[in-house]
């Protein structure tokens, strides 16, 4: 029995469900630029811990407005004058909402557009797949603030383009937007309609998948990156016993045995 998730409960994020399994979860701050502040995290945490259970077959990430995210709520931040501890307690919520992200097993598609800039880079890395348009551009501006990233920019997006281009950014306030930040890897996909449509047709892709392959795809591999080579290749053995005597998947293999399945073939060029 599936859960089921109130999405009426939820006032940060704006929740759709389509037809096809496919969640749209907005973060629904426009006014504020969709800066994160405890609340918007809390909601982020509660959805993706639930997403795995609920049925959801992959859910596209998206900000309201011209903005994706602008990062921690610096208003919040600064009238909540935070003791040291208090602060770490509220990064640990963040790495909690993002690790449910990377690791939950859901495919999560981010539509990214305009400012996608300090704790906005951070949620947009713990995604499975960044889609950005002409509008997109990231920064990690917490160097020009007097502050340091608490979101796990230090592990994602020092992975994605690499720790000297991360000090970089943070020393320097530095823009990556347009080619030169697919070519880094802050994004997979550069598209010239807005970001949103390609995500969705690439999350209705993904929903088609078997579940459990895509719960692999979407743990499995996030774990693996932790472990030892020898320890990744035993659990590698392991999740493909389980994924790949899957009885859903007896169908799809008996196509392809019957020649009624799609080939792999080159891009038309
Ligand atoms: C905010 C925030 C915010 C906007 N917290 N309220 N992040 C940053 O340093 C990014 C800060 N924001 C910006 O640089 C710009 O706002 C944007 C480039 C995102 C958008 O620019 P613009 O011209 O469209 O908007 P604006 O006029 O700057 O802001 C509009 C409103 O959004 C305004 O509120 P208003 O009540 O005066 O209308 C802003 O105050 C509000 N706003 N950004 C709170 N971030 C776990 S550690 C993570 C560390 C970090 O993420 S540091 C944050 C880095």
């Amino acid at each position: 029995m599936p859960l089921d998730i109130d999405i009426a409960r939820f006032a940060n994020l704006d929740i759709k469900v389509e037809d096809d399994g496919v969640w749209i979860v907005t973060v629904n701050r426009p006014d504020k630029r969709n800066a994160l502040d405890i609340a918007t995290i809390e909601e982020l945490v509660s959805f993706f811990s639930d997403a795995p259970r609920a049925g959801v077959r992959a859910v596209v990430l998206a900000g309201a407005g011209d903005h994706f995210c602008a990062g921690l709520d610096l208003i919040e931040h600064h009238d909540a004058d935070r003791s040291p501890a208090d602060f770490m307690h509220v990064c640990l919520r963040w790495h909690e909402a993002f690790n449910k992200m990377e690791y939950g097993g859901v495919p999560v598609i981010a539509a990214l557009q305009g400012a996608v800039v300090g704790g906005g880079l951070e949620l947009a890395s713990a995604a499975h797949i960044r889609v950005m348009d002409h509008t997109t551009y990231f920064a990690l501006p917490e160097g020009q603030r007097g502050l340091f990233t608490g979101g796990g920019a230090t592990i994602r997006v020092a992975d994605l383009v690499g720790k000297d281009r991360m000090i970089d950014m943070m020393l320097t306030g530095r823009v990556y937007q347009g080619q030169e930040a697919l070519d880094l890897g802050l994004a997979q996909y550069f598209t010239e309609t807005p970001s949103i449509d390609k995500a969705l047709e690439i999350a209705r892709r993904t929903a088609e998948n078997l579940p459990l392959t895509n719960f692999a795809i979407c743990s499995a591999i996030s774990h693996m990156q932790n472990m030892s080579a020898m320890d990744a290749a035993y659990a590698e053995a392991v999740v493909a016993g389980v994924v790949n005597t899957q009885p859903d998947a007896r169908s799809r293999l008996a196509d392809f045995a019957s020649k009624k399945a799609a080939r792999v073939r080159r891009n038309a060029d």
